[in-house]
Order: C-alpha cells, then sequence, then structure tokens
C-alpha cells in the first residue's frame, strides 16, 4: 500500500494539535504512519498567538494573519482550556493565576511541542495558493506560494486539512459619512496598542468579544471615553464611568456621530469590533466552507470532514468557547480516521448527524445552553480516540462561573481564580488587580509575587 499523504494548512493551535495527534500516535508505536507537510503563511508556529506590530501587509505581501494585539490577557479562565494531555502544572512547575497575558499562553501552546520532531513537517512562509481535487486519482493538487525560494510549488495529497482560522478578515461595515470622519477608523483586526488612543473619544462598533476587551482595554490605558455602540443587543455590563453603550450610529457628520436613538457624539477614533469573513481564497466553490461564526457550521460532519468531501478536513472552524482543547479533541478524531480506526458512515448518514447537531444549535437560547452544547460536541469526539478523557462537564460549569463572574464585575473578572479539572491545583491569585497591571510580558507575569 503506497503512503498516505496529508497537507495541514496553518500551524497555528489548530494545525499543531493535528501534528501532535500524529506525534502521539507515532510515540505509541502505530507504524506506517502518513506522510504530512505543513504549509505555513507566517515564518512561526503559534497562529494568532504570534504577536505582529505589522498590520496590512507582511513583509512577502500576503495580508497579515495577526488580530492580537499589546496588552491582550486570556480571556476566558486557562482552565478551561488546558490540554488534557500537557498541564498548566507541568509547563509552569508553580500555580500562576486563572488569566495569563497572551506571551504566556504562547509559552504554554508551544511547551507541548517537541520542535525537532514537528518543525520538519513544516514549510514556513509557505501560504497555500489554490486547490483543487481529481474525482478519478481521489487526490487534492495543492499549489503554494514559497516565498523563501520565490517560487510556486505544486504536490498531491489524499487528505488536505484545513486549519488557516477564522478570526484574521475583517468584517468591515460602511456607514454614511465615514469617508468625511476626521479621526482614524480601523478594524479591530488592526488595533495593536491602546496607548495610541490615550486621552481619546473613542468609538467601538460591535457588541461582542473584541468591542469588550478593546473597550475595557483602552479604558485601562487612558482612553478619555469609550462608546461600545451595538447591532442588536447591548453587552449590558456594569460599566465604570468612562464606558458606555449606544445603539448604532445611522450617520456621521465630520467627527460627530448620530446615534439611533437620536444622541450625538463627537469621537477622535472609530474601531470596527465587527467580527470576521470566514475567508479560504485557495479553494474553489466546490470545496469551501460557506458560513459564519456559529457552534456547529452546516456541511461539515462532526463539525470537521466537509460533507461533499470527507477528505478535506476543517479545523476550529467553530465559533469558541472552548479552543485548544476542542482542537485536540478534533484532531485525534481526524487521526483516527486517516488512520482507519474510525470508519466515516456514508453520506447519508453523515448528513442526517449534521441534521442532528443543526437542529440541536437552533433550540440554544442562552450562553450557558450553547456551552453545553459545544462541551457536548467534544464529548462526542473524544468519546470514540485515545485523547485522554477529561472533566469536559466541569469545565463546562467554569466557563458558566466565568460568565457570572464577568456580570458580577466587568473590570474584575480576571482577578479570580479557578481550580484546574486536570490536576486539581488551584490556580495563584493575581497578586493585585488585573486593571492595574500595566506590563504584560512573559518575564513580567512570571516574577510577580503570586
Ligand atoms: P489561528 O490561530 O488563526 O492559526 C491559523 C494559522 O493558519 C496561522 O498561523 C496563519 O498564518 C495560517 N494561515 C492562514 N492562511 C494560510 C494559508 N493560506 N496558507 C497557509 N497558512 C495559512 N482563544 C482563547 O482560547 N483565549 C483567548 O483569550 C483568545 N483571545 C483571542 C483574541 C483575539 C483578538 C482573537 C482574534 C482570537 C482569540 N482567541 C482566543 C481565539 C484564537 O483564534 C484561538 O485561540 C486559536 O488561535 C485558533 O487557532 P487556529 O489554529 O484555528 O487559528
Ligand atoms: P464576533 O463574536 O463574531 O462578533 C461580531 C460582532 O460584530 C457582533 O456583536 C455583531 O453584532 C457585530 N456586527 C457584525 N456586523 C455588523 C454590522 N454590519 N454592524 C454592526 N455590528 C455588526 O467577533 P469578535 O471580533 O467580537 O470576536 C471574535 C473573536 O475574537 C473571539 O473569539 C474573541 O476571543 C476575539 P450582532 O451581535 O451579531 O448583532
Amino acid at each position: 500500500m503506497t503512503q498516505k499523504r496529508i497537507a495541514i494548512l496553518g500551524a497555528g493551535p489548530s494545525g499543531l494539535a493535528q501534528l501532535r495527534a500524529f506525534e502521539a500516535a507515532e510515540a505509541a508505536g502505530v507504524k506506517n504512519l502518513p506522510e504530512i507537510v505543513c504549509y505555513e503563511k507566517q515564518n512561526d508556529i503559534g497562529g494568532m498567538w504570534n504577536y505582529t506590530w505589522r498590520t496590512g501587509l507582511d513583509r512577502n505581501g500576503e495580508p497579515v494573519h495577526g488580530s492580537m494585539y499589546r496588552y491582550l490577557w486570556s480571556n476566558g479562565p486557562k482552565e478551561c482550556l488546558e490540554f488534557a494531555d500537557y498541564s498548566f502544572d507541568e509547563h509552569f512547575d508553580r500555580p500562576i493565576p486563572s488569566y495569563p497575558p497572551r506571551e504566556v499562553l504562547k509559552d504554554y501552546i508551544m511547551g507541548r511541542i517537541d520542535k525537532r520532531a514537528i518543525f520538519k513537517y513544516i514549510r514556513f512562509e509557505n501560504p497555500a495558493r489554490w486547490i483543487t481535487y481529481d474525482d478519478d486519482s481521489k487526490k487534492f493538487t495543492v499549489t503554494v506560494m514559497n516565498h523563501k525560494k520565490d517560487v510556486q510549488e505544486t504536490e498531491e495529497f489524499d487528505y488536505v486539512v484545513v486549519a488557516t482560522g477564522h478570526f484574521s478578515t475583517p468584517n468591515m461595515p460602511y456607514f454614511e459619512g465615514l469617508e468625511q470622519f476626521p479621526g482614524r477608523v480601523l478594524h479591530a483586526h488592526d488595533f495593536r496598542d491602546a496607548l495610541e488612543f490615550e486621552g481619546s473619544d473613542l468609538l467601538l462598533i460591535g457588541g461582542s468579544y473584541s468591542a469588550e476587551d478593546i473597550g475595557t482595554q483602552c479604558y485601562k490605558y487612558g482612553s478619555k471615553s469609550v462608546t461600545i455602540s451595538y447591532r442588536s443587543t447591548p453587552l449590558g455590563f456594569d460599566w465604570p464611568e468612562g464606558i458606555e453603550e449606544r445603539p448604532l450610529p445611522t450617520h456621521f457628520e465630520g467627527n460627530v456621530a448620530h446615534f439611533a436613538d437620536g444622541t450625538t457624539k463627537k469621537f477622535d477614533a472609530i474601531i470596527m469590533c465587527t467580527g470576521y469573513l470566514f475567508h479560504f481564497p485557495f479553494l474553489p466553490d466546490e470545496l469551501r466552507l460557506q458560513t459564519h461564526n456559529c457552534l456547529y457550521p452546516d456541511n461539515l460532519y462532526k463539525g470537521i470532514f466537509f460533507q461533499n468531501n470527507p477528505n478535506l478536513i476543517y479545523l476550529g472552524m467553530q465559533d469558541q468557547y472552548f479552543t485548544f482543547n476542542m482542537f485536540d479533541a478534533q484532531a485525534w478524531y481526524v487521526r483516527d480516521v486517516i488512520l482507519g480506526k474510525i470508519q466515516l458512515p456514508d453520506a447519508e448518514q453523515r448528513q442526517q448527524d449534521i441534521q442532528h447537531w443543526l437542529t440541536r444549535q437552533d433550540t440554544l437560547t442562552s450562553p450557558n445552553e450553547s456551552i453545553d452544547f459545544q462541551a457536548q460536541y467534544i464529548r462526542d469526539l473524544i468519546s470514540v480516540t485515545d485523547y485522554p478523557d477529561f472533566p469536559i462537564e466541569k469545565q463546562a460549569e467554569l466557563f458558566k462561573s466565568w460568565l457570572i463572574d464577568k456580570e458580577e464585575n466587568i473590570m474584575g473578572f480576571r482577578d479570580k481564580s479557578y481550580r484546574s479539572t486536570i490536576t486539581g491545583t488551584m490556580a495563584a491569585q493575581m497578586p493585585k488587580p488585573w486593571l492595574n497591571i500595566k506590563d504584560d510580558s512573559l518575564e513580567g507575569f512570571m516574577a510577580m509575587k503570586f
């Protein structure tokens, strides 16, 4: 039998989970593993967790992937994203607080990776350009731009794993009069440093995580005022003086926003926190996932296998309460399908399973139900692989406590500590309130006395 070939697109947490899953199989003595090539657009692993100062295009003229910014701290408790096979205790050797900054979480993600073992699969600065599938040979043809050699290269594969993320291409709406707005108008994707908006009256459009996090951060770093403008529902937190919510603007006149409730206000800058587009410019229509940010995208069996062609695999395409451990659950499942340990059912049965989850998704009416839904989805995946069983339902309960903590104190929820569901270790207490800690570096964080 010829060795199967797999192309993994992206070496962020999802792509790395896929590499790790095969590495775990190899360590367990599985023979005849497929040949893997991982194409990565950036020049390092880590995906979104790589901070970049760049905006617009990268040094190769490719769209910058990164949407993370300076002073970004975990927006959920780390106990809800702990790998089941690599605990925070194992990595840091001592308890750390529940809400670490980006660099600390990145250090943890990287810590699990045996770089020598994994780097051999990865071709950096190799963005995927175009993919086709041949029904007769049952092979994918993958064309990438090898920026290191400045040539386009094409290879054939039996499977393609799309792990390119979906929080990178801005959804940028238009409001009348924006072209005359005299200040900066940017998308959250291009936001890098809150200090740029120190002393500013800032308008954020959008009512979800980006608006909440960029808003609280700009308040922390000295914006004069932050106005969050929602489309459907306000975030509704008990905001400190200096942060307020209003409905959407109807139009702008110069630097004045006119809001739907008839009020007006002058602003220095506008940040569109209006979410992201699912963008796969390297895929033809018949292979391209068309969806929006939701818990269960249509046309993906088990949230992973493209219904029209299950050899095309999508990782991490869900809206995310759970992140790293969900990507692991998906990656282990994918590995076992490719290794033939799990048989995919026929198209009709796959469709029924997809429909079952879509119907359930339609009934969700609260964040708590959504959390349970995603936990049940992960349970469904890990129940059939050897990914270490972990108390996913307990993590779901932690997420629910997190929601309550945010309701109680949106500026102080990061001061709370949680117990690891993997090791039982209680997180360390933050030595001072998050609001007063301006240094977000790994060194600064680990040097704190907690
Ligand atoms: P990504 O991390 O986006 O990685 C995708 C990779 O694919 C990148 O390396 C990219 O360069 C590569 N790629 C893209 N296109 C191509 C191509 N054509 N060819 C080859 N490679 C390509 N999650 C949390 O758990 N906690 C948080 O606190 C948190 N905060 C967040 C804050 C922000 C501002 C954002 C945007 C996201 C946040 N997330 C958070 C979610 C985050 O996206 C996930 O944690 C995780 O990074 C998703 O992993 P991924 O591998 O699926 O995608
Ligand atoms: P989300 O969670 O997808 O939310 C997008 C928000 O943008 C949401 O509140 C939308 O309003 C709003 N939106 C979208 N289109 C428009 C238009 N046209 N006008 C006004 N408002 C609009 O994206 P986020 O960036 O907040 O979060 C994504 C990830 O980044 C997340 O995982 C975080 O960890 C960081 P709606 O509520 O649908 O009416």
